[in-house]
């Protein structure tokens, strides 16, 4: 899973990346030519748990990808230009963190000259709609001419639903806003649209406001927050000088400033959200492992994503739901004693923390 940051110029993108990548860009990389990747392990206290009781050999940590996006320019009239490239760079993510500047640092003035979250939100939500219609019109007009010519049943299966998203978009409203059935997200899906795509919206706060924040989240999320957007604050400037330092210090410092959760930890929590994410694991004394699944996905789906193998040769799994897994000491037959541990067929949903072990043939 890839998730991109966007947002305007001085927001505080690169500042979010360093901070919940661990990295540290030399300023002079800083320049915009080309964007930043990094791995992140996704941290679980889950696993760790787990590890603590199998001691394995290796632990592998759930993974997402975080891109630093880059392409957007300050235009010669003073306001940012959305140029092709950019939007073409913030097409391949599965979902965006939009950092939105609320500090005020006079070294680096806002490219709008004021900061107004609202306003900056708004950009971007227009210059994605209208990215979305301009490629949603022309696919539009590409399958009406094509259906004349040979009719296609899956073109024509196409047609309502890019009609239905034309009519939404020119409402001005965002398509995560809506729900689409899993057949409409599959075909919507080749076409890369951006206000598709579930968005973190992360407030970007200076240490000062630490009295008004909290009200502030709240107004912008009554006003954005919806089953595609959710809103997230952090402290851009202290939280990267926090995660430079080791572990342990980094969390006195943390709690010094009355910061429960670092960034890394709010991202993720609320990314599995609006994705629809889930995690399971798989246990043993050669590793100890956390796999990321989305919510409703079968036993034989699990199996799929760790080998595509146990996905074909499938036969059950056995489950042991985490809490009852821990409780148990990790093992699974006391699981099985005290009656929490099953068997299931390849029908069984997961949830979420279930303990599985795959039985295929
Ligand atoms: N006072 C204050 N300054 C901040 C904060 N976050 C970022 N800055 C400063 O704002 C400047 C821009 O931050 P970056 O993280 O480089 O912003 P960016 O969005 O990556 O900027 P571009 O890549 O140039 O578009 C840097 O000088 C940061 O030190 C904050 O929370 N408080
Ligand atoms: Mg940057």
């Amino acid at each position: 899973m890839q998730i991109g940051i966007v947002g305007l110029p001085f927001s505080g993108k690169s500042t979010l990346y360093q901070t919940i990548t661990k990295t540290h860009l030399d300023p002079s990389a800083l320049s915009k030519v080309e964007a930043h990747h990094a791995i992140v392990k996704i941290p679980d206290e889950r696993l760790e748990k787990c590890v603590s009781i199998f001691s394995p050999k290796s632990t592998v940590n759930a993974t997402i990808e975080f891109v630093d996006v880059v392409g957007l320019k300050k235009g010669e009239s003073g306001s940012t230009q959305f140029t092709t490239n950019f939007l073409a760079n913030v097409k391949t993510n599965d979902a965006l963190v939009q950092v939105v500047r609320l500090f005020s640092n006079d070294a680096v003035p806002h490219p709008d000259g004021s900061i107004d979250a609202l306003r900056d939100i708004a950009s971007f939500e227009t210059e994605f709609i209208l990215s979305d219609l301009s490629i949603i019109e022309l696919r539009i007009d590409r399958i009406k001419k094509q259906v004349q010519k040979t009719p296609d049943e899956h073109l024509k299966k196409e047609l309502p639903i890019l009609q239905r998203c034309h009519q939404i978009l020119l409402t001005e409203k965002p398509l995560r806003e809506v729900s689409f059935t899993k057949d409409e997200h599959q075909i919507l899906k080749t076409y890369q649209l951006l206000t598709i795509k579930p968005m973190l919206i992360a407030l970007n706060f200076d240490e000062s406001q630490r009295s008004t924040m909290e009200q502030t989240v709240r107004d912008i999320g009554a006003k954005k927050e919806n089953q595609g957007t959710k809103v997230v604050s952090f402290f851009g400037k202290i939280e990267m000088e926090m995660s430079e330092l080791p572990d342990e210090e980094s969390k006195a410092f943390m709690s010094e400033y009355g910061i429960n959760e670092s960034a890394l930890d709010t991202l993720i929590r609320e990314a599995y959200t609006i994705l629809g994410l889930q995690s399971f694991f798989t246990v043993g004394e050669d590793e100890c492992r956390a796999w990321t699944i989305r919510k409703g996905m079968t036993a034989q789906d699990a199996a799929g994503v760790i080998h595509s193998d146990f996905f074909n040769k499938f036969i059950r799994a056995e489950v042991v739901g985490y809490d009852h897994f821990i409780t148990h000491e990790g093992s699974f037959a006391k699981a099985k004693e005290a009656g929490h541990w099953r068997l299931e067929g390849k029908e069984y949903v997961v949830k979420d923390g279930d303990i599985l072990s795959i039985r295929h043939s």
